[in-house]
This record gives structure tokens, C-alpha cells and sequence, in this order.
């Protein structure tokens, strides 16, 4: 079996510059050298070079910011993902923000129109252009992926210009195929929604209240109940608590454990489903060089979780 690295330096979905640093410094960790040695076939051939958009060219639209570039590249990155994916290789999406799992998800359900999403992070990114208090659309890419809104809805364009977003108003992620794992923060747009729809939501609240073996099982058989569907994990490192992943753009305290994580990264893997792969938001901008090492380190080593590393 062959995974196929696609490194994302990307920052343009959320404002915190550094984050399109993080799939670099992963690579650098030895993150192919490592999964090789798990006996994958590993196919990188070089970051992923992004058109790019200058700030001055792409003005908000509605509450939106940097909008055309983060179409423009998740679009991009939904052709890359999805054109390994129908050659039968597992894509790895090493991010860069989250807004790119827009193009991830997209890409995996182009192959597999019946995947299922466990979004593994301790936000929902769930707002709409509507709910939206930031503007930052690594908030937002569960809202696009579901159809929760569409192009048409994001507020007004130059006369002429066709709505970025357009290319996915055809992607559709039916809300009973998500289950996140981790939430802690979730705005409060965003908790009317995940109720309005009966979203599957683990958040540390029930971590801590029934474990997390039962919290994964209880996750998979929500979105997955005859253990047949492909999964797509998308998994953002601030899931992870930040004593243990400090240098990430949205820190938020009484997260994940070091162990909770991996475990969840492992026990997907067991199910033999896992078709697709993202790990994200690690910004090795953030806090000191030991913060920095220990982030790239904990995020390689969830990948190897997920990609069939046993203790044993
Ligand atoms: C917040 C934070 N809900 C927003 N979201 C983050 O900007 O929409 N997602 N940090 O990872
Ligand atoms: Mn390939
Ligand atoms: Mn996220
Ligand atoms: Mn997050």
C-alpha cells in the first residue's frame, strides 16, 4: 500500500502567520523516513506549491476574509487528494491550517461518495458565513463540506465575479457522517447548529465521563453503523491538551491527552476503513524551540498512529 504526502504550507484560512511552516518542519522530522519504516510505499514529491493571491485582490466578502485564496487552494488541494485517492493510495495532508480539510474531505468523497468524517479537534469549525464572529474560514470548512450553506449565501461579489466557493455547492457530507472528538470550544452559533442537525459530538465532557475506548466506539458506530463506510480522520493538534501541544494557533486548556490522542489514531486504524488522512494547525512559530519540537514530534507521531504504528 502506498500513502501519498501532500504537504500544505498554507496560513490563509485563519490569521496567524507560521502555521504554512508546520507540514515543512514534519517532513523535516523524518515523517517519510518514519512511515517507510511502518512498510509504506511513500510518495512526496515537494511541498505543494500554491497560486498565489495577493491580499489586495482579494478583499472580504460578507464577514469572509482572504476568501478567493482559500478556494482557489482547497480547490486545488480537493483535485490533488482526490486524484491519489482514485489510484488507490492513502493521501496524508499535512497542514497548514484547517480550512484545508475543505479540499481534503471534497477530495476523499470524490472517491468515495459514502466516507465518513471523524473531525478530531477542540473546535467544531462548523460557523457559517452567517454565524462567523472571526471571519476566519478554518472556522467554517464543516459548514461548506455539509451543505450547511452555499456560494449564493456568502454576501456580494464585484459585478462579474463568479462566488469563490461555487466548486462546493456539488461536494455533500450528510451531517449524520460526522462525529468529532475533542470540542471544548464551540461558539455559540455553532452549538445551535450542531443541535439543529443532531450532529455526533464528543466533547471532552464525555472524554471524561465514559473514556475515551468508549467515546471511538461510540463515534464510529454514529457515523459508521455497519463498520463498512471509508473514514476520512481530519485532526486538528489543538485537540491534544496544550501541556502537550503547545505550538498551535488556538490553544485551548483540557484537551486531549497525549494518550487519548494516539489512541483514537489507533484504534481507527484497526477498523482497516481509514482512507484519508489529515493532520493540521501545528504552527512552529509559536512559543519556544522545545514547544516547537515537541509539536512536530507529537504530530508525526499521531500520523504513525493512524497509519498502523502499534505499541506492540
Ligand atoms: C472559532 C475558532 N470558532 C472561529 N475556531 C478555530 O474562528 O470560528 N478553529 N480555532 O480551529
Ligand atoms: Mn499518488
Ligand atoms: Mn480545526
Ligand atoms: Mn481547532
Amino acid at each position: 500500500r502506498t500513502i501519498a504526502i501532500v504537504g500544505c504550507p498554507f496560513s490563509g484560512g485563519q490569521g496567524r502567520l507560521g502555521v504554512d511552516e508546520g507540514p515543512i518542519h514534519m517532513v523535516n522530522a523524518g515523517l517519510v523516513q518514519q512511515l517507510k519504516g511502518l512498510g509504506w510505499e511513500v510518495e512526496f514529491d515537494g511541498h505543494h506549491q500554491f497560486e498565489d493571491i495577493s491580499a489586495q485582490s482579494d478583499p472580504p466578502i460578507g464577514k469572509l476574509k482572504n476568501p478567493r485564496l482559500v478556494s482557489k487552494v482547497t480547490e486545488a488541494v480537493a483535485t490533488v487528494v482526490g486524484g491519489h485517492a482514485k489510484k488507490g493510495h492513502l493521501p496524508l495532508t499535512i497542514g497548514g491550517d484547517h480550512s484545508l480539510a475543505m479540499g481534503t474531505v471534497a477530495g476523499t468523497l470524490s472517491k468515495y461518495p459514502d466516507a465518513c468524517v471523524i473531525w478530531v479537534d477542540a473546535h467544531a469549525d462548523i460557523n457559517t458565513p452567517e454565524t462567523t464572529e472571526s471571519g476566519n474560514i478554518h472556522g467554517m470548512p464543516v459548514a461548506f463540506l455539509a451543505s450547511l450553506t452555499n456560494s449564493s449565501s456568502l454576501g456580494a461579489t464585484a459585478v462579474g465575479e463568479t462566488q469563490p466557493f461555487a466548486w462546493l455547492d456539488n461536494v455533500h457530507l450528510p451531517p449524520s457522517r460526522i462525529a468529532y472528538i475533542g470540542l471544548r470550544d464551540v461558539d455559540a452559533g455553532e452549538k445551535a447548529i450542531l443541535r439543529e442537525h443532531n450532529i455526533a459530538a464528543y466533547s471532552m465532557h464525555e472524554v471524561d465521563r465514559y473514556g475515551i475506548g468508549k467515546v471511538v466506539e461510540m463515534a464510529i458506530d454514529r457515523v459508521n453503523p455497519g463498520r463498512r463506510a471509508p473514514i476520512h480522520l481530519s485532526f486538528d493538534v489543538d485537540a491534544l491538551d496544550p501541556t502537550v501541544a503547545p505550538s498551535t494557533g488556538t490553544p485551548v486548556r483540557g484537551g486531549l491527552t497525549f494518550r487519548e490522542g494516539h489512541y483514537i489514531c489507533e484504534r481507527l486504524f484497526e477498523t482497516g476503513l481509514v482512507v484519508a488522512v489529515d493532520l493540521m494547525e501545528v504552527n512552529p512559530s509559536l512559543e519556544d524551540e522545545e514547544s516547537v519540537q515537541q509539536t512536530v514530534a507529537v504530530g508525526c507521531s499521531l500520523v504513525r498512529a493512524a497509519l498502523g504504528e502499534t505499541l506492540l
